[in-house]
């Protein structure tokens, strides 16, 4: 249905992201200004953002929850008065939020109504392997599958998404995914904002054509932000704190997100709460595609019919363009008996290392890009790392491409099954965004980072790979097997 194309500098442009101005990698032109379609332009914060609706289980027993989801096709309004064709998780471009418990069990059965095969990873988890979305385990047209989630992991912001091989780019692009939150046990008592104080904002990049039809091509054109779905929005908030886990679902761009000048508490990182808050106040928010950071914003300071932005910086470099993301607009006073508190979540220690791996994550450029990990593509047949159930280890992920004959070219690294702890980078220390439990972390043209992780409980076959998600469609994954 969709066709991909590698030929000419387009089509490396459109794999590698060569072009896409971010972070170390120099060169692109801006890309011009949004067009919206046959719709006309209302300018910026005219449309409501949506919050993803949390879906209903069909049953509950003792200890699980079960849900039933359908991926499907459907016509939305991400830009006014615009039908854009969309694939989704239950009919929203980003699907229904599941919110879980630590320690009790959820099921999801996805019935795929799409003409084509999908899957669904779930983004952090920590799942048994024939429930993680292996790429080669798909859901044929017509077809159910049944994900089975322990939650026995702490309280997280996760996402769910397609991982299916070679077409996770494309399925992602065009709408599937969607927020999977888990409560831990101990978070109640901290008595951070919930229910509609906490809110999930999915932010990302998008080009479309004239017709106002999403396309899956060069990066470097994807002009348009999306926040949870719509272009520009605002959110009408109260005059008191929010919890807001904001997530880069781009299958790219990365993203370098500002409060201005709102009171920020960050909490928490893609695998659960911090120790203690961090005062972010002021600071930028980088985020690679796939990285989530959990925040208290404070609005009680602006009065009511007050307005803050929340804006991306940098997204060109060499250029100091500051794109609007989000209007946050006070529309109404509400008590406020959150809090945060002075001390959270304890990280779990760091046991000894008694194995080292080394990875490079590069790109063969001659021919058709193709995505190597230590200079092999991916191949669903072969295993590249075994590991003994419950080992430590650490491993030095290193980005290969820091000057190929297209340039530096960006990479993230994200692992499943496990959270992983930020040891260094490049022997210096972690950055502001490597703090706590990760999943997913940047990494620079021509920089390694360490990593140390505990391969607890499930047995099987998982993946690694650069979480840009093109590039993992064209081969930049690899395979582990947790055995005993
Ligand atoms: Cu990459």
């Amino acid at each position: 249905m969709y066709r991909r194309r590698f030929l000419g500098l387009a089509g490396i442009a459109a794999v590698t992201g060569v072009g896409l101005p971010v972070g170390a990698m120099a060169g692109g032109d801006p890309p011009p200004p949004v067009r919206i379609g046959p719709g006309a332009p209302k300018g910026p914060f005219s449309v409501r953002m949506p919050v993803p609706p949390t879906l209903r289980p069909v049953a509950r027993t003792d200890d699980t929850d079960v849900y039933r989801l359908d991926v499907l096709a459907a016509d939305l309004e991400l830009l006014p008065g615009v039908r854009t064709s969309c694939l989704t998780y239950g009919g929203g471009f980003v699907g229904p939020t599941i919110r879980a418990r630590e320690g009790r069990r959820v099921l999801v059965t996805y019935r795929n109504r799409l003409p084509e095969a999908v899957n669904v990873h779930l983004h952090g988890g920590h799942v048994p392997a024939d429930s993680d979305g292996h790429p080669m385990q798909l859901i044929d047209p017509g077809g159910q599958r049944r994900y089975e989630y322990p939650n026995r992991q702490p309280g997280a912001t996760l996402w769910y998404h397609d991982h299916s091989h070679h077409a996770e780019a494309e399925h992602v692009y065009r709408g599937l995914h969607g927020f999977y939150l888990i409560e831990g046990e101990d978070e109640r008592r901290y008595g951070l904002p919930t229910d509609e104080y906490d809110v999930p904002i999915a932010v990302r990049d998008a080009e479309f054509d004239s017709a106002g039809q999403l396309v899956h091509g060069d990066p470097a054109k994807r002009n348009v932000i999306l926040v949870n779905g719509r272009h520009q929005p605002y959110f009408p908030v109260a005059a008191r704190k929010y919890r807001l886990r904001l997530l880069n679902s781009s299958t790219l761009r990365f993203l370098k997100l500002n409060f201005g000048s709102l009171p920020v508490l960050q909490i928490g990182s893609d695998g659960g709460l911090l120790p203690a808050p961090v005062d972010r106040t002021g600071t930028d928010f980088p985020l690679a595609a796939g990285e989530r950071v959990d925040l208290v914003v404070d609005f009680s300071g602006l009065p009511v019919g007050g307005r803050a932005e929340l804006t991306n910086q940098g997204q060109y470099t060499g250029d100091d363009r500051v794109e609007p993301v989000l209007r946050f607009a006070v529309d109404r006073r509400a008590s406020d008996r959150s809090r945060v508190p002075a001390v959270l979540r304890p990280l779990p220690g760091l046991p000894p290392a008694a194995v080292h791996r080394e990875l490079t994550l590069s790109f063969d450029l001659n021919g058709t890009p193709t995505g190597l990990v230590n200079g092999l593509p991916f191949d669903p047949d072969r295993v590249d790392q075994r590991i003994r159930r419950g080992a430590t280890e650490i491993w030095t992920v290193t980005n290969g491409d820091r000057a190929t004959k297209y340039g530096p070219i960006q990479h993230s690294f994200h692992l499943h099954l496990v959270q992983f702890r930020v040891l260094d980078r490049d022997g210096r220390p972690p950055l502001p965004g490597d703090a706590g439990l990760k999943d997913t972390v940047p990494l620079p043209p021509g920089t390694s980072v360490r990593i140390q992780a505990t391969f607890t409980d499930h047995l099987g076959r998982y993946m690694y790979h650069c979480h840009m998600l093109e590039h993992s469609s064209a081969g930049m994954m690899g395979q582990m097997e947790i055995v005993d």
